[in-house]
């Protein structure tokens, strides 16, 4: 059985016995050096002509970059090696010669999305998928600690969660159906079962804008809890994001490093987080020269000068209710709705939205009817207000954006394998 390369990495001295993929190679009269890559790390490998036999050194000599490899030889410590350590090759065996390898240097964006397939072994992507997996791991944690059941919603709906404009449309033998844009309906429907519910499924939004921070695919990490006041869900927020960033900070440091993230920035990330009612937003942007009149949505301009003033995630709360939806909870000044976003520091955006639901049926009839929706398609969600209706909260991050942010992500597209945007759906 071959050893991981960080496992060779750790034994330190020795004989090890790899398989891995050619990374990088350069070859002179006299060596053959082949950086091996697995999914573990790299380690540079030297085959030396005059130690090994001419067979294995024609072999060294035919290696491409992502050639498949079985490698054994001793490891030392060398410095100036990538990864510190170099193992002297004794033997080498290929076991597929790759045909030329089309990603090199420099390339554009659009051709590394076009050899997404390929691409997604680059160093840094390896160490994104780790990161994201990290994530993930922690959100399981948390929600296993606060003794929260993980339920599995439908993907395939009649109704809309966040409003039509962005709803994929199916073709469902003869009728329509949707995409799911969130899992909330649902999750709220299974606390009358539960109390406590979270999961994680992928949600589709048919955003018609190309940036950074959207993708028509994303995992969607939501919870939904009974007798929750709004207060206890920011609190819950808070906790949760600290929670994720000290579990990375504590291990993925390797990964971190690779990224260009310091751990220490993630270790500084713990609750409570400031907070601003959408008041204090428009009042704090007023001093910089922003003018929002009241009433407007914030823009991505406008959040990226909110998070200036702070080095922590910030809860923005208390939205207009026109520009909020209709399941969201009035607060008691009859203008705004119990309702937070959550925006990451630097600049990264919106990773929660979040709100205390409404509990009324007439109220949410009205709502709905307002917003120009068809009450039939959501008779089954309104029965959740006729039998035993409770006070309830829930929020819905989204995991690429919160991936963005610790991985210091230039783009969304990276903090999934393989991303689906306006206009790409293949690889
Ligand atoms: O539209 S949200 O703000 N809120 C909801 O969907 C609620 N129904 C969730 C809930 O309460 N259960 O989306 C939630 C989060 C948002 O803060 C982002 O982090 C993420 O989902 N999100 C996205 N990520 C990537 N790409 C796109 N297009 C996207 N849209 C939302």
């Amino acid at each position: 059985m071959h050893l991981t390369i960080s496992e060779a990495l750790k034994q330190s001295t020795g004989h090890v016995d790899l398989a891995g993929w050619c990374y990088r190679e350069r070859k002179s009269n006299a060596f053959a050096f082949i950086v091996l890559r697995d999914g573990t790390n790299i380690v540079q490998c030297v085959v030396k002509k005059d130690n090994v036999s001419p067979q294995i050194w024609e072999d060294a000599n035919k290696v491409t970059i992502e050639s498949s490899l079985e490698i054994e030889g001793d490891i030392k410590e060398d410095k100036r090696a990538p990864t510190g350590y170099e193992v002297q090759v004794i033997n080498l065996k290929i076991v597929h010669l790759a045909e030329r390898y089309p990603i090199t240097k420099d390339q554009s964006t659009e051709f590394l999305l076009d050899k997404r397939h390929l691409w997604i072994r680059s160093r840094e992507l390896t160490n994104v998928w780790k990161v994201k997996a990290e994530v993930l791991r922690a959100c399981r944690e948390f929600y296993k600690k606060n003794g929260y059941i993980e339920v599995t919603p439908p993907i395939i709906t009649g109704s809309s969660c966040e409003g039509g404009s962005t709803l994929f449309k199916l073709k469902y033998f003869d009728d329509v159906a949707y995409l799911s844009q969130s899992a909330q309906l649902y999750l709220e429907a299974m606390i009358f079962s539960l109390d406590k519910v979270w999961a994680l499924t992928p949600s589709f939004r048919a955003e018609p804008s190309k940036t950074n921070r959207h993708l028509t695919e994303y995992w969607h990490l939501e919870m939904e809890a009974a007798w929750m006041s709004f207060e206890e869900l920011l609190k819950h927020e808070e906790e949760l994001i600290s929670f994720i960033c000290q579990w990375v900070a504590e291990n993925c440091v390797e990964e971190l490093k690779v990224l260009g993230r310091d751990p220490a920035d993630l270790h500084k990330i713990t609750a409570p987080f400031p907070r601003l009612t959408y008041d204090e937003a428009i009042a704090l942007l007023k001093k910089d020269g922003i003018d929002v009149p009241w009433g407007k949505d914030l823009r991505t301009i406008e959040e990226e000068a909110i998070v200036k003033h702070f080095d922590k995630p910030v809860l923005v709360t208390n939205y207009p209710k026109a520009i909020k939806a209709f399941y969201m909870r009035d607060s008691p000044d009859g203008e705004t709705v119990n309702c937070c976003d959550v925006l990451a520091p630097e600049g990264f955006g919106e990773i929660i939205g979040s709100s205390e639901r409404e509990t009324d049926v007439n109220v949410l009839i009205a709502k709905l009817k307002a917003q120009g929706e068809n009450i039939e398609h959501y008779d089954w969600y309104l029965d959740l207000r006729r039998f035993g209706s409770v006070p309830h909260c829930g929020f819905g991050l989204g995991i690429e954006r919160v991936v963005r942010w610790i991985c210091k992500l230039e783009s969304i597209r990276d903090a999934i394998p393989f991303p689906r945007t306006i206009k790409r759906m293949t690889p």
